[in-house]
């Protein structure tokens, strides 16, 4: 291996990367699932992929190693995962600049994953020691009341391309620390980072030493695969984050033989620009949310309402930002904006847009920029101003698209604000302290996440992430979510010498 060596291709680039990650080329090279990048359309890999047979027998090992863990005290299960984060550590730049090879992310969101990867990690350790469950009142004598949290099983994660590895570790970290075996299916469009990603770990679990064979796997598979996952009775969870169309079809399913599900699904976000907002931070929170990653975040910024009264100060100003915004190559470092993950992203781009026209809408921006090959796909993000809340604004296209809406009525636009299926994140602008608890409050925002004077994406990992209504209601990451990961068992244990019923009921023999 020579690292001094300029790559010639992307292509190269990341077999280097995988190379010095520890991932076998045999894992990649000469099997049936093209992989591409973004960056230039160049294919990078040929995966070997696994069958549902296998994947069936991934879950019966994954089942036995579970049974193993679970009886490694926590806090030690907790050292593994320290590990891991040690391990991202080390491999962060390699592990960032593969992301933003095979997902298009600008070096600085490339690594911004991998820190959100350590983050949990580092939540997760503390986790380990915090499992706790209460000591409960009981109402008879001599008895004691309490609930014991347990390791749950094999949890099945499907994960989906544009956080192609951290929400992976949101769910492995945790799912570790509870006790849990975990599977993993990536999408199709990343799965050498997601390779990369597990042979991290991999060293992790070796230089933990006696962890169980097989306690995390990762399977490159197509649909089928995940189905597998969502209908094996040895998966008591799977955490799927993807569109609404899928979670319509994952949840039922789980429903059906009482599995439980984490459903990260679509996401369609507002933002509403108040009279006394401060402009300057808006534009900014503004620009990152809507344009930031390309559009291609689940809390992406798409629908914007503006007051009346600072309509003429801000959008101008937004306008401005967008048309100068640096659209490129996201490996050369001086891009904001790097490509959408494959023509078929575009092509739902430009119907949207299309679409918007015909609803009345000024589109600025939104064609494509030609950043030298054929098969990628860059374009100027798209700002609408719409003359109605109706139309494309109420559907979520994962492209860089800002519909923008003029309102005079804080009733109202709440309203609006909340007339869509999706319910992922939100924010107001305001310095008015009225408006801002009102958008927090509970006939404010109806989303998971609402803020004040931020934008709505780059949550951090200490909260639970998720989201209501066609976003599925799962919660990830920071909080309480540790719970879906595991069962609750209610413990009454009777120290006394008699035997009294609750609820005052007698039955003596
Ligand atoms: C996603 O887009 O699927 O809040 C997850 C954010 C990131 C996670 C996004 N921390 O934007």
């Amino acid at each position: 291996m020579n690292i001094s060596a300029t790559p010639k291709s992307v292509a190269a680039e990341a077999a280097q990367i995988l190379e010095r990650l520890g991932v076998e080329p045999s894992l990649y090279t000469g099997g049936t699932l093209a992989a591409f990048s973004p960056v230039t359309g160049e294919q990078t890999g040929d995966l070997k992929v696994v069958t549902s047979e296998d994947a069936a027998k991934a879950i019966d090992a994954a089942d036995k190693a579970f049974r193993e863990w679970r009886l490694v005290p926590a806090p030690k299960r907790g050292e593994l995962v320290r590990l891991l984060g040690e391990e991202l550590r080390a491999a962060k730049a390699d592990l960032g600049r593969l992301v933003s090879i095979e997902a298009g992310k600008i070096p600085s969101e490339g690594l911004g994953e991998v820190q959100e990867m350590i983050d949990i990690c580092d939540f997760a350790v503390g986790l380990s020691r915090q499992l706790y469950g209460l000591t409960i009142a009981t109402e008879r004598p001599g008895h004691r009341m309490m609930e014991t949290w347990h390791p749950l099983g094999v949890i099945g994660v499907i994960s989906a391309f544009n956080f192609p590895v951290a929400v992976w570790a949101w769910n492995a970290a945790l799912a570790l620390v509870c006790g849990n075996s975990v599977v993993w299916k990536p999408s199709e469009k990343t799965p050498l980072t997601a390779l990369a990603a597990h042979a991290v770990l991999d060293r992790a679990i070796k230089r933990f030493g006696d962890a169980p064979a097989n306690l995390s796997q990762v399977l490159i598979g197509d649909r089928a695969v995940g189905e597998v996952l969502v209908d094996h009775t040895k998966v008591p969870l799977v955490s799927a984050t993807g569109s609404t169309r899928m979670g319509r079809d994952v949840g039922p399913r789980l429903a059906r033989r009482f599995a439980r599900a984490i459903l990260e699904l679509g996401g369609n976000n507002g933002g509403i620009v108040c009279p006394s907002a401060d402009l300057d931070m808006a534009l900014r929170a503004i620009a990152f949310g809507a344009m930031g990653t390309a559009g291609q975040r689940c809390t992406t910024l798409r629908r914007l309402f503006v007051h009346e009264s600072v309509y003429d100060q801000l959008v101008p100003r937004l306008k401005k930002a967008y048309a100068s915004v640096s659209v490129g190559n996201p490996l050369d470092g001086s891009a904001l904006v790097g490509p959408l993950i494959d023509k078929l992203a575009f092509d739902g781009m430009q119907k949207a847009l299309a679409e918007a026209k015909k609803h009345g809408g000024s589109v600025h921006g939104g064609e494509r920029v030609d950043c030298g090959t054929a098969e990628s796909f860059y374009v100027k993000p798209a700002l609408v101003e719409m003359p109605k809340h109706e139309g494309p604004v109420l559907e979520e296209t994962f492209a860089p698209i800002l519909y923008v809406m003029k309102y005079s009525d804080f009733d109202a636009v709440l309203q609006d604000h909340n007339a869509v299926g999706a319910g992922l994140s939100s924010s107001i602008f305001t310095l008015d302290m009225r408006e801002a608890e009102r958008f927090v409050s509970a006939d404010g925002s109806d989303c998971g996440i609402a803020n004040v004077n931020i934008g709505t994406s780059g949550a951090e990992i200490g909260g639970a992430f998720g989201g209501e209504k066609e976003t599925g209601g799962g919660r990830e990451s920071g909080s309480d979510a540790w719970r879906a990961y595991m069962r609750r068992a209610t413990n009454t244990i009777n120290y006394s010498k008699s035997l009294p019923l609750a609820q005052g009921v007698s039955f003596d023999i």
